[in-house]
């Protein structure tokens, strides 16, 4: 595990988040239909964490795999035998969620890792900002309430000058770049037009939201470490594609959403 923001501020004597927030929901409430994506990528282990406490307000549960070598889709279907589970052979994180938001039928696309650094209950929050107004809510780490556990100092720094770099060039008040806990209308999903495979996929949805203008909001969000696994992530490589990203997105000022994200037809092979 990284030496992560909790025991960095404890040894300069800050205090840690408060683990006091009810994120449950009254059942008189009603929610417009909310679809959870899920990339995974060998998540077996990590999936009897995570798929029980998607909460049961949510619309349906897409699982993104295709290239795992374990049995994280028979374990997924094991957990919960409505999760539709979407097979995308290419590469990438981007690859799978692109797949993931063709196959999502909800009003809300809410985006969650299944390392079970990402707690699923904090969801509500996500969708009541979208509730109250926001286009796309994205989650921080580096606001008030919110920390993380899963980040070396070098990763640390690497995200905050990424995210300095973004506000530099696209204006904004981005306290975090590179985190996957986000939330959005699902008829947002032509505008943002996600054309990239890596983990470059956030830095695109965030930049591409500034630039058409949609009402984003930051939540807090607290990361806990992976629980089981290995990561993904190659941080200069990945690191590198963000900011390739960044530029390119700056350079060509107007976006032309692709013929695919326009038709909005083509739905990814599904299997329910
Ligand atoms: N389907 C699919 N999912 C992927 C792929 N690469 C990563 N994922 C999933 O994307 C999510 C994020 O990947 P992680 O490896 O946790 O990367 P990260 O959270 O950015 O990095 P860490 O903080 O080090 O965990 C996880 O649920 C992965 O299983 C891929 O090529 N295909
Ligand atoms: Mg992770």
């Amino acid at each position: 595990m990284n030496a992560g923001l909790p025991s960095i501020l404890a040894h300069v004597g800050a205090v840690p988040p408060p683990d006091r927030v009810n994120f449950a929901l009254p059942r008189s409430v009603t929610l417009p239909r909310v679809s959870f994506v899920v990339p995974t990528l060998n998540e077996a282990e990590n999936l009897p964490w995570l798929l029980p406490r998607i909460p049961d307000w949510a619309h349906e549960v897409i699982i993104v795999d295709g290239r795992s070598t374990d049995d994280t889709v028979a374990v997924a279907r094991r957990l919960r035998e409505d999760v539709k589970v979407v097979m995308e052979p290419r590469r990438g994180k981007g690859a799978a969620l692109q797949a993931g938001f063709r196959a999502a039928t909800g009003d809300i696309i809410v985006m969650l890792d299944a390392d079970g650094s990402m707690v699923p209950e904090e969801a509500i929050v996500f969708v009541s900002a979208l509730l109250a107004g926001a286009d796309l809510v994205k989650g921080s780490r580096f606001i008030q309430g919110a920390g993380t556990d899963d980040m070396s100092l070098f990763r640390m720094f690497g995200n905050r000058g990424l995210t300095l770099f973004v506000r530099l060039l696209y204006g904004g008040w981005f306290s975090d770049l590179c985190y996957g806990y986000m939330a959005f209308w699902a008829k947002h999903v032509a505008t943002l037009d996600c054309d990239c495979d890596g983990f470059e996929i956030e830095t695109l949805i965030n930049v591409r939201a500034l630039k058409n203008h949609l009402n984003i909001v930051e939540v807090a969000s607290f990361e806990a470490p992976r629980i089981s696994g290995e990561s993904h992530l190659r941080a200069i490589p990945d690191g590198w594609r963000v900011l390739k990203t960044i530029v390119r997105e700056r350079v060509h000022q107007q976006h032309r959403p692709s013929a695919a994200a326009c038709e909005d037809g083509g739905q990814a092979r599904c299997e329910s």
